[in-house]
């Protein structure tokens, strides 16, 4: 065999070994993309990145700011859904009507049992039967079937009006404050949803107005760190007002879209408390336009005391929307039908559970649809 056979023969072997080298190579990089398919997103790893510190003097001692949102690694979520959480609630509208058929007395008393037993509440539900009731006579339904289709349409149809969105407009300061009685979850909703505005992308910045209660502003803290959110808070028994006052001028001087005020529980009938509420809201109204949302967190567990505390927050401080929260532990999930049709407020969002992602926005039909199996 001549030298040139064998160079000849050399070149064909390197040229294979390289093409089958270039294939693995490629293997391992990942699927290809088909033709005509987008390419899939990069998987998304870390928190958004933190935006730069506030520039000008922003806060004076003894308040505390910080903004330095930390980097965190972005856990892979799975929102909870609502008719998983509503077991208990469920239990107690589905009971309504267990005597299927014919139509009879006793099919409106175990209706009006199973949604006073919901917490719907005498007016409330006074208001629905009589509806369902009037609808029943109009066509002319003679059993329990076609009743049951007649109660889901009313509820609807209740929880129908109202303006659930809440609002952050882009290129302006954003400010959502949230009221409410001792407990009921205040502190656990503004974590949730600043995760899920820092999630969508929004600057945050948490203000820690609940200057009465010792750890109050630790425990938020807590919340801001996780969530990749700013935090302004003061010394103990600080003025609130300082601490809001101070959280918008720090928001403005960096730029953020959105801060939530959390304040102290407060017992709806105390006269000093109510007021101080309306103070920290003029504190907020004198940059206008800032204050979107003013919300009421109640308590699912309370039942029809939360009818009460809902009146007197919404006189008080001109509330626009409720959170809804423990929903998930209790079979009084009624009452949003009570706030709704009684107060006229609408529930915005709901609390199914204590972690940063149980909680979502209400929808009336898939509320309604979450009530019957
Ligand atoms: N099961 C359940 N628990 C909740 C929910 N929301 C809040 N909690 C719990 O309720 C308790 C009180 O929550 P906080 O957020 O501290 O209530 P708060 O209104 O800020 O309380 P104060 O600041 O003391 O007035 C905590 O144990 C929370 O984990 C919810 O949707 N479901
Ligand atoms: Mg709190």
């Amino acid at each position: 065999m001549s030298t040139e056979l064998l160079v000849f023969a050399l070149i064909i072997v390197l040229a294979v070994v390289l093409i089958a080298g270039g294939l693995f190579l490629s293997r391992r990089g990942g699927r290809p993309t088909p033709p005509g398919e987008p390419p899939p997103p990069a998987p998304r790893l870390r928190a958004p990145e933190a935006p730069p510190r506030p520039t000008g003097p922003v806060v004076e001692a003894p308040l505390e700011v910080e903004l330095e949102a930390p980097e965190l690694e972005a856990p892979e979520r799975v929102r909870p859904r609502l008719r998983d959480r509503l077991g208990k609630t469920r239990a107690a509208f589905s009971g309504a009507l267990t005597r299927r058929g014919k139509i009879d007395p006793e099919t409106w008393d175990e209706l009006e049992e199973a949604l006073l037993l919901a917490d719907v509440g005498m007016p409330t539900t006074q208001r629905i039967l009589e509806d369902v009731k009037a609808r029943a006579a109009e066509e002319k339904a003679s059993d329990s079937e076609q009743v049951l289709e007649l109660l889901k349409a009313e509820l609807a149809l209740l929880l129908e009006p109202g303006d659930r969105s809440l609002r952050v407009n882009p290129g302006e300061l954003n400010v959502w404050m949230f009221v409410g009685v001792n407990g009921v979850g205040k502190t656990t909703t503004i974590a949730k949803l600043a995760q899920r505005e820092v999630d969508e992308g929004h600057s945050v910045v948490l203000a820690a107005a609940d200057t009465f209660r010792a750890a109050a502003a630790d425990q938020l803290g807590l919340w801001a760190e996780r969530a990749g959110a700013g935090l302004v808070r003061g010394q103990d028994g600080a003025d609130p007002g300082s601490v809001v006052f101070d959280a918008m001028s720090a928001a403005t001087n960096r730029g953020a879209d959105l801060v939530l005020v959390d304040t102290a529980g407060r017992l709806h009938t105390k006269v000093n408390l109510m007021e101080e509420l309306k103070k920290l809201r003029r504190i907020v109204d004198r940059t206008p336009g800032a204050l979107k949302e003013v919300l009421l967190v109640v308590d699912a567990t309370t039942g029809q005391n939360g009818l009460a505390q809902a009146r007197q927050f919404a006189e008080a401080v001109d509330v626009t929307g409720v959170v809804l929260t423990k929903l998930d532990g209790t079979a009084k999930g009624g009452i949003v039908l009570a706030i709704q049709a009684e107060i006229g407020l609408p529930v915005k969002v709901v609390g199914i559970g204590e972690g940063a992602d149980d909680l979502v926005v209400f929808d009336p039909a898939e509320f309604v649809d979450a009530l019957f199996d």
